[in-house]
């Protein structure tokens, strides 16, 4: 309580000073180029904020922590994960406080939502280095997108269900944003294409209990339940699928890869092996790049295995690092976001680019199967579409 209230004093004050129009100053070339870097590293969502910050913590050790010819400064925010207006403080405060030149992070759509506006009114570059929703990058000019959209990750997931003889399926989501462009995009495809949906269920998004909902996926007897959680749900899930012995009955799980998250693969195990998921990252991406990359990773974190999330924080670095070389170390939001407009690179999940209309990503979605490989569970990649757009809802 105490400690809430007295945030809550230190925030307003932020806030009050930013109303009457106190103009961050403009950062010269000999100051560092600083990044408010703002996730969850606490409560329920704390492992997409600690993928996320070792990535930064690998591309620093990799890529330096200069670039043209300016010394790059991270300042990291704990936003809790839950409460959007929070997200919105802390970056307002990045802003007027400490005087940042951009924004990056943002493990949760709403918290991406609420801090658009402040974007724009401050013209500060946002890159959004997890949340999924397609509507995001519509919310400012000023929003970049390396991680991924749930329609990307979900149309093809119902492309592949009509071609392998998934005839019903029944829909488990969480109920926000993210799940509802999920829902929506597997309902479209699945039913445009001759597949038949017998329901749709809604999981609430914090504290969620999936038994009822997967016992009653059981009873209608789809050939598949098609499910997405966000990262760190899964294991929930996947012990109800267990538990209530749906394979045995002929279910097949279905999903996009964030209910297979390699984060919780190490404990989901076995349960993971058949488990079809369509998704844009596997640590088991069979290239060079990402072989360096988890290896790294891994050596960084003492044995943490890289998730999606991370990769969405790694190539957002790697696209602010390369729109400054571009600039000349110019921090003006306007050059640096017309710099990552058209950015193409090798990323450690396949090669990516930045559509330059929609300032969103471009990239492969595969199709994998969950395996166990020298004892361990993963995600291995076995089809997939290319250079895939978020196709919207
Ligand atoms: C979101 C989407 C978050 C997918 C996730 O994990 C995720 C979001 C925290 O847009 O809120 O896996």
């Amino acid at each position: 309580m105490n400690i809430n209230n007295k945030r809550r004093t230190l925030l307003t004050g932020g806030a009050a000073a930013f109303a009457v129009g106190m103009i961050p100053k403009a950062s010269f070339a000999a100051d560092p180029v600083k990044i408010g870097l703002i996730l969850p590293m606490s409560g329920p969502f704390a492992s997409t904020g600690k993928q996320i910050d070792t990535a930064v913590k690998v591309f620093l050790q990799k890529y330096g922590d200069t670039v043209a010819g300016r010394k790059i400064e991270i300042i990291l925010k704990d936003d809790g994960g839950l409460q959007p207006e929070i997200t919105k403080q802390l970056a307002q405060e990045l802003i007027v406080k400490e005087n940042i030149d951009i924004l990056a992070g943002f493990g949760l759509t709403p918290l991406a939502l609420s801090t658009a506006p402040l974007a724009t009114q401050t013209k500060k570059p946002m890159i959004v280095m997890a949340a999924g929703t397609s509507i995001i990058v519509q919310r400012s000019p000023f929003i970049v997108r390396t991680s991924f959209t749930l329609p990307q990750n979900t149309a093809p997931m119902a492309d592949w269900a009509l071609k392998n003889k998934i005839k019903t399926v029944v829909t488990l989501v969480s109920d926000y944003s993210p799940g509802l462009d999920s829902e929506k995009t597997f309902n479209k495809r699945f039913t445009e294409g001759g597949g038949k949906i017998l329901d749709n269920l809604r999981a609430s998004m914090r504290s969620p209990d999936f038994a009822p909902f997967v016992q009653k996926a059981k009873d209608l007897k789809p050939d598949a339940l098609f499910v997405f959680v966000p990262s760190g749900e899964g294991v929930a899930v996947m012990k109800q699928y267990e538990e209530r012995g749906l394979a045995k009955a002929g279910i097949r799980l279905i999903g996009t890869g964030d209910v297979l998250d390699d984060d919780l693969m190490p404990s989901i195990g076995k349960a993971a092996v058949g488990v079809i998921t369509s998704h844009h990252y596997s640590a088991a991406h069979p290239s060079p790049e990402n072989k360096a990359y988890v290896a790294a990773f891994e050596k960084i974190s003492n044995g943490m295995r890289p998730n999606f999330h991370s990769v969405g924080g790694y190539d957002g670095m790697y696209l602010i690092y390369e729109a400054l070389k571009k600039t000349k170390g110019d921090t003006d939001g306007e050059k640096l976001v017309e710099a990552m407009k058209g950015m193409k690179w090798m990323s450690v999940r396949g090669p990516v680019s930045i559509d330059p209309a929609t300032r969103d990503i471009i990239q492969n979605v595969y199709i994998r199967r969950g395996e166990m490989v020298n004892g361990a569970a993963y995600n291995i990649e076995f089809d997939k579409v290319e250079n895939f757009k978020d196709p919207g809802t």
